[in-house]
């Protein structure tokens, strides 16, 4: 097996939403034993603790929420992201997933200077590909994808010097799309796998044609787990539950055959909200399928008694 160096970077950012908690993710990883389950695997690990978000002194904005501490977080998780990258396989462990702003802009430029085009997975229910312009909510966790594919309308961030085009970008687990996301996504060519089409065809073709794809161009994979591609009833600790995701099985099956892909550079685990968590199961699961992404093999799940 290769071991590798796995980086833990906490990111305990709740500034992308107004429900509070996802700053606990952190802490809820490391409890669940995130460390110990990689290092079982024969991985070295490195948790370099939690990244606070830089200073900014941009004004508040009346429609997106706490914009001037997101800017902040982005500012430092891709220097958090570079950083990391250099000296091993990041594990962002959220915060919620405005957070993937600064890790996969980071991640593009780590891999603009390998001379690889960065490609994303996005495993989750919904798409986060509004814009600034075109987000009801107001809440960023809905607009990292826009972000760093480069659209319009984020001009009080750090500019995107790297984006990643939106045709490189997978998306599986789908089940909460906005119109003004839809319409821009299928006209921009993002490879969608919606829970409909998983149930139709299984949820490995999907994942296979853009890993072959990736493969193609040498490229290197940046995974997005969100805890809502889960079930909520596997999962029930997210903000944002919306019924009919992944069994346990299924995202096993994902993370199985990402780890065989080889392709995987970074991942960022988001959405985690441990205050809305039954004794911890969703953290475990997350922990769970973090294994699986770096070699843990279905034989050797640890039977826990609780
Ligand atoms: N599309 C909705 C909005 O923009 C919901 C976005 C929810 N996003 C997350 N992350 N929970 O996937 O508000
Ligand atoms: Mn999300
Ligand atoms: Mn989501
Ligand atoms: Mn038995």
């Amino acid at each position: 097996m290769d071991n590798k160096h796995v980086i833990l970077v906490g990111a305990p950012m709740d500034a992308g939403k107004r429900r509070q908690g996802c700053r606990m993710g952190p802490d809820a990883y490391r409890v669940a034993g995130l460390d110990q389950a990689l290092i079982d695997l024969g991985h070295q690990v490195s948790d370099i603790g939690n990244v606070s978000p830089d200073k900014t002194d941009v004004p508040l904005h009346d429609h997106l929420f706490a914009l001037p501490e997101v800017i902040g977080w982005t500012r430092a998780l891709s220097r958090a992201a570079q950083d990391s990258a250099a000296k091993g396989l990041p594990i962002f462990m959220g915060g919620d997933h405005a957070l993937s702003m600064g890790t996969v802009s980071g991640m593009a430029a780590h891999a603009k200077k390998l001379g690889r085009p960065l490609f994303v997975l996005w495993l989750d229910a919904h798409s986060d590909f509004h814009t600034p312009d075109s987000t009801g909510s107001g809440n960023l966790h809905g607009t990292p994808v826009a972000y760093f594919t480069g659209q319009p309308g984020f001009d009080a961030f750090p500019p995107v010097t790297n984006p990643v085009p939106t045709d490189r970008v997978g998306m599986i687990g789908l089940r909460s799309v906005d119109p003004a996301e839809r319409a821009r996504l299928e006209k921009d060519h993002a490879m969608l796998a919606d829970m409909r089409s998983i149930d139709e065809h299984g949820i490995k073709a999907p994942l296979i044609a853009f890993l072959d794809r990736v493969r193609a161009a040498n490229g290197l994979l940046h995974v997005s787990l969100d805890v809502d591609f889960l079930d909520p009833s596997i999962a029930p600790a997210v903000g944002t539950t919306v019924p009919g995701g992944a069994t346990e099985r299924e995202a096993h099956l994902v993370m199985e055959l990402l780890h065989e892909s080889g392709l995987v550079c970074a991942l960022d685990l988001v959405e985690l909200n441990p205050f809305l968590d039954e004794r911890g199961r969703t953290a475990r699961l997350m922990v769970d399928l973090a294994a699986s992404l770096l070699g843990r093999r279905i034989f050797d799940r640890p039977t826990r008694s609780f």
